[in-house]
């Protein structure tokens, strides 16, 4: 099946594009158009054209995967000169996600059609690009300065009903007629009127400037050292004191060197690991279950996190509690949950009734009977947990799945702590559970294949990226978090402090560096934790005590105001402590530690390289099967920026860190 066919049909011509998955702007493609458009050229009976779509989306965007080769003749700038410059109206009919190229097509054509369903923007900022085929040029010659910012600088796609309000589209057909069609009937409308003047023929509508300064320190604190935000604000008002032709020029010259840089190429790296990371040979061909009802037992902070990811997503929801009180407090942490996605405009007040009405509370393990899967979220203590396990098990279907949300315990003996082991399976959520993307997919040595893809196939309609890890303390994430703490406690005792780490990994691009981020989590946590290995701590093994120091004198973080920096109050961002220095001082006095000075590099080195050695480990174990599934891990469940693209990566194409 060619990806371009071209069909006259009483005067109009049909470009079609068929190039699945996304109808991206291939060769094949962009070639397509071209040869179509000389045809249409050739052909005087033709008084409009219409430009459409096969499959469940029109072009959204540039196929990424082309960007690492040569570019290959037609270039998609000179597809959509082409379009704009034909001398009948060229219509295209746009649904699903119109975004980037795609968009930039739309363009070039010389009116817009779509259904009601169809977003449309340009995510190029996500892989660290601008628009390269015109889209910093005739997005404000539309739809004027201002909302060209939004589209072009946030990344995020717009319904089409602010389409229409912005004048980006032209109309919105009634969800029940057919697109195709509906822009038909209008291109023949359209053919009886004179060509509209072509988008870079036309001025900005509206004198007034953004204040641009404003405008570029307020992206470049938001951007956290990603370049192509500030670069496509810069891009586009370098463009309004330039003629069209000299404008595409530019936005062109620094479309190609963004694609080129490191940044780009390490967004667009982490963008595909996404997509590929569960893809795993064991699960190909497997046909899922179709789970529709979930049980959950626990309605805490993680428990009802997940119940509401579950009903968000359509599914009805068995919450198990222990007594009545609990119950209803776990009902109304969902409702919170709810509400906040209601407040965000994730969902109307009807949809929040609606998904309140598929919760159904009991505190009785009979009613989980009809769960198709169940996930425990209780206390992290393997002994509740089995007795949770035994419970459940005695209910449910022996082939329903039975999952812990475990972050530590082991998996494996929990299976085994059952009959049918191999429906047993690790759903490690990170908190909170609706809004956080990572799911840790922890597959126990006797799962099967078939309760992998299970698993999956949930992940997915959860909205979640799953990776998949076999079952060690911690897995992926903790277990390289918990590498790297240690790393920076040793720091610490040597002769760097607490806020110089901290500085090291914001300016790095964390959001947050490692202390502060203990002190906000509650310092207690680990405390516990470490109480409860202490009896099984190798003793050969270096261990700091700074943080047990800390909660024995009742500095356990943000709550107390105190940990290891200072709050005066709520907000207040962490304050150095006088105290804690002295106390980190002492220590290292007590150990004949003689302290010595760390560089910021030398930090940042430090921890990037402890996050790769045991990333290696990880993957020599068979814990995470690629590098791809850690860099997925860091960059979306520990703050790891992504347009470095996570540790595995950096340590190829970035290897520097700088
Ligand atoms: C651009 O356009 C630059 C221009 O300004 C200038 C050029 C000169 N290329 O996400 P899914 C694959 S930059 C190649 O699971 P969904 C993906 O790997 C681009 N392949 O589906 C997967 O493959 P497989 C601007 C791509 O329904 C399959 O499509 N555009 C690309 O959940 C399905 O993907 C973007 O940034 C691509 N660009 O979501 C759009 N995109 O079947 C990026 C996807 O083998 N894409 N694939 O697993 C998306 O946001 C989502 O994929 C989309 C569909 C919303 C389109």
């Amino acid at each position: 099946m060619p990806a371009v066919t071209l069909e006259f049909a009483d005067h109009i011509a049909i470009i079609d594009i068929n190039n699945p998955p996304i109808n991206a702007t291939s060769h094949a493609v962009r070639s397509g158009v071209m040869d179509a458009l000389a045809r249409i050229r050739q052909n005087p009976a033709v008084t409009a054209i219409i430009l459409c779509c096969t499959g469940t989306t029109f072009i959204a965007g540039a196929d990424i995967s082309e960007f690492n080769q040569p570019a290959r003749a037609p270039l998609l700038p000179d597809v959509i000169a082409a379009l704009e410059d034909m001398p009948v109206p060229v219509v295209a009919a746009l649904h699903g996600t119109v975004l980037g190229g795609g968009l930039e097509v739309a363009l070039g054509c010389h009116y817009r059609i779509a259904h009601p369903a169809t977003r449309l923007g340009f995510p190029e900022v996500n892989l660290g690009l601008i628009p390269g085929a015109g889209g910093t040029v005739r997005t404000p010659r539309l739809i004027g300065v201002e909302n060209a910012i939004s589209l072009i600088s946030n990344g995020k796609p717009v319904t089409a009903s602010i389409a229409l309000d912005w004048g980006l589209i032209d109309q919105i057909t009634t969800s029940e007629s057919d697109l195709r069609q509906t822009t038909i009937d209008y291109a023949r409308k359209m053919a009886t009127q004179p060509c509209p003047i072509p988008l870079t023929k036309r001025t900005i509508p509206g004198t007034e400037q953004p204040d641009w300064d404003k405008l570029i320190a307020k992206t470049e604190q938001k951007a956290r050292g990603a370049v192509a935000p500030v670069i496509a604000i810069k891009t586009m008002r370098d463009n309004l004191a330039l003629p069209a032709d000299q404008a595409l020029a530019n936005e062109r010259q620094q479309f190609v060197s963004l694609r080129e840089g490191e940044q780009s190429r390490a967004l667009r790296h982490i963008f595909m690991a996404e997509k590929n990371v569960a893809k795993l040979p064991m699960v190909k061909g497997i046909t899922p279950t179709n789970i529709t009802i979930i049980g959950i037992v626990g309605g805490g902070l993680m428990g009802a996190g997940i119940a509401t990811a579950c009903l968000l997503a359509g599914y009805q929801t068995i919450m198990i509690e222990r007594d009545d009180a609990a119950l209803a407090k776990g009902r109304e942490n969902v409702t919170n949950h709810l509400q906040g996605s209601l407040k965000r405009g994730i969902i109307s007040q009807d949809r929040c009734d609606q998904l309140l009405s598929q919760l159904h509370g009991n505190t009785d393990y009979a009613a989980l009977a009809p769960a198709e899967l169940v996930i425990e979220a209780v206390f992290e203590d393997f002994e509740v947990k089995k007795s949770v396990f035994d419970a459940v098990a005695r209910i449910i279907d022996s082939t329903a799945i039975i999952a812990s949300n475990t972050s530590y315990l082991d998996i494996n003996a929990l299976a085994h702590s059952i009959p049918n082991p191999e429906r047993v399976i690790g759903l490690h959520f990170f908190s909170p559970a609706h809004i956080m993307k990572l799911l840790e997919v922890v597959c126990t040595d006797g799962a099967n294949p078939h309760t992998l893809a299970t698993a999956l196939a949930f992940a997915r309609k959860l909205g979640k990226i799953a990776v998949p890890t076999g079952v060690c303390d911690g897995f992926i994430g903790n277990r390289i978090m918990s590498a790297y703490r240690k790393q920076c406690e040793y720091m610490i005792e040597d002769g760097a402090y607490p806020e110089q780490i901290d500085t090291a990994m914001t300016d790095f691009g964390f959001p947050m560096g490692l202390f502060a981020m203990q002190d906000m989590a509650g310092l207690e946590i680990s405390w516990k934790t470490r109480q409860r290995q202490a009896a099984t701590r190798n003793p050969n093994e270096r261990y700091v005590a700074l943080g047990d120091y800390l909660c024995e004198q009742g500095r356990l973080g943000r709550k107390t105001g105190r940990g290891w920096f200072r709050y005066d109050n709520a907000q207040s961002a962490p304050q150095p402590d006088p105290d804690v220095k002295r106390l980190i001082e002492q220590e290292s006095a007590r150990k004949g530690i003689v302290r010595r000075t760390f560089s910021q590099s030398e930090i940042i080195k430090t921890i990037i390289a402890t996050m790769q050695r045991e990333g290696d480990k990880i993957l020599n174990e068979g814990i995470a099967h690629s590098d791809d599934a850690i860099d997925v891990v860091m960059v979306n469940g520990y703050g790891f920026p992504r347009w470095r693209g996570g540790p595995m990566f950096m340590k190829t194409n970035s290897p520097t860190g700088s």
